[in-house]
């Protein structure tokens, strides 16, 4: 699968013009109905793209982001660049009120929890792809110890019984909203009316409900961070207090395994001391096959820490460890051959559609088109590329890349797309569409 280079230079300006569409002097917006504030996971991915042709966008985006971070370490997983944000986003300030928190950010506005830590990872990309790699090098010093900080509240407060996993207290804070992973823990949270606060949804307005989330599922979220907030987010008393979304998440461990590894680099390019990352690595990575693997399924699982149970959910992120080097060949091997098959839209012919769906397409409760629970994401596909690329998983990673380079043809620059046919749905012009795209036509040969 080749392209030529006129058509590789014709993608490349679309995704360009949907980044520029989105970038408001200082960060990118994901989507500009959609998501109109900065988001934190996106803001990595968005650098990924930018550090290949901008490399000053590409610093800018993490450093907007960093600026915001509380005083605790904790990077909020929504910055809203202003008090009282003109564009709808339910929840806004107003409701977070982080200014509970003796850690917030004065005269700053933010959500209260977080997203995986990819940003490591997205700065040493930086480093790699810089034209100006003097000033890369410079930007990575700076980064750094707000990079380590945020590494260390995770394992502060997110790992109460030092296991080397960090827990996750939010559906939100994977990153995979509604994915069929979190149905059980939702479900025995079995919420009162009375429990709910007052909310109106805002994601609703641009984007088909068909592709959203459920209203039961809002009424856990709201109720969440309701909780948070009583308790001005101080972690210990969440924690303590019984939070009934309490999750080891096999993906947010992996990113941070690989964030630490990519951190134990910036040390040694910069001068510092890699021995602590690499340490912390390992015992994430040992921590991810010793607790989270499913021997049985041959694939990683979740583990609900609140109820002392496994979570044996056939999602995609079950096979994210492959990203951070975490299985052996063994391992690789079993998981390859559940992941490569059409449970997942890979198959022996195009006719099983596009690689790879966000869940088991036999599984119950599987939609193309719901969200978190069938379609395909390219930030998922970009991940599992590279995994199965370093495990020699070519033919794999190459219909992983294909359908990054096909979809927003088929679908447009779209948030998730239909495993099947390749619709778009979703936000419109959405950010890591275009930036992950960037990133791979420019590894992309072209024939001619
Ligand atoms: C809540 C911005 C974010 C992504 C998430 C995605 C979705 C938000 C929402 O959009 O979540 O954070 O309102 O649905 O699930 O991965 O970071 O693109």
């Amino acid at each position: 699968m080749t392209i030529t280079s006129a058509h590789r230079a014709n993608l490349l300006a679309q995704a360009r013009a949907v980044l520029d569409a989105n970038w408001k002097a200082g960060f990118t917006v994901p989507a500009l109905r959609q998501y109109p504030h900065q988001w934190s996971w996106d803001s990595a991915f968005i650098a990924v793209g930018y550090a290949r042709y901008d490399q000053a966008r590409a610093e800018q985006e993490l450093r907007s982001l960093f600026a915001t971070q509380w005083a605790d370490g904790r990077v909020p997983h929504i910055v809203f660049h202003n008090a009282d944000p003109a564009a709808p986003y339910f929840p806004g300030p107003a409701f977070w009120q982080i200014e509970r928190s003796p850690h917030a950010p004065a005269g700053r506005y933010s959500s209260g929890i977080v997203q995986p830590p990819i940003h490591a990872t997205a700065v040493r990309h930086i480093v790699r792809h810089a034209a100006d790699r003097d000033r890369a090098l410079a930007y990575a010093a700076e980064m750094f110890p707000r990079l380590r900080a945020w590494h260390d509240w995770l394992y502060r407060e997110r790992d109460p019984r030092g296991e080397g996993l960090a827990y996750i207290s939010h559906p939100w804070e994977s990153g995979q909203d509604n994915s069929p992973l979190w149905d059980p823990v939702l479900a025995r949270m079995a919420l009162r009316p009375e429990q709910i606060p007052p909310y109106r949804r805002a994601d609703t307005r641009a984007v088909d409900p068909a592709q959203r989330p459920l209203d039961s599922d809002y009424d856990c979220y709201i109720f969440l961070v309701d909780f948070f907030r009583q308790r001005a987010y101080d972690e210990g008393r969440i924690y303590a207090d019984g939070c009934p979304f309490v999750v080891q998440d096999v993906l947010f461990n992996t990113l941070l395994c690989q964030a630490e590894q990519d951190m134990a680099e910036l040390a040694r390019l910069i001068g510092a001391d890699a021995a602590p990352f690499n340490a912390r690595a390992a015992a994430t990575a040992a921590a991810i096959n010793t607790k989270l693997w499913d021997e049985a399924r041959g694939f990683y699982v979740d583990y609900d820490l609140a109820a002392g149970l496994a979570m044996p959910v056939p999602a995609l992120a079950g096979f994210a460890p492959l990203y951070a080097g975490i299985p052996d060949a063994g391992r690789a091997r079993q998981m390859t051959a559940y992941l490569g098959s059409p449970a997942f839209g890979f198959g022996p012919d195009a006719a099983t559609g596009y690689p790879a769906s966000s869940y088991d397409r036999n599984a119950p409760g599987y939609s193309p088109r719901r969200y978190w629970r069938g379609p395909t994401w390219i930030q998922m596909n970009w991940l599992l590329m590279h995994g199965l690329t370093a495990y020699g998983y070519d033919d794999l990673a190459k219909r992983l890349r294909g359908a990054i380079i096909d979809l927003p043809q088929v679908g447009g620059f779209r948030e998730y797309f239909d495993p099947e046919t390749g619709a778009g749905y979703g936000a419109e012009a959405f950010s890591w569409t275009a930036a992950l795209l960037i990133d791979v036509l420019n590894g992309e040969p072209t024939d001619d």
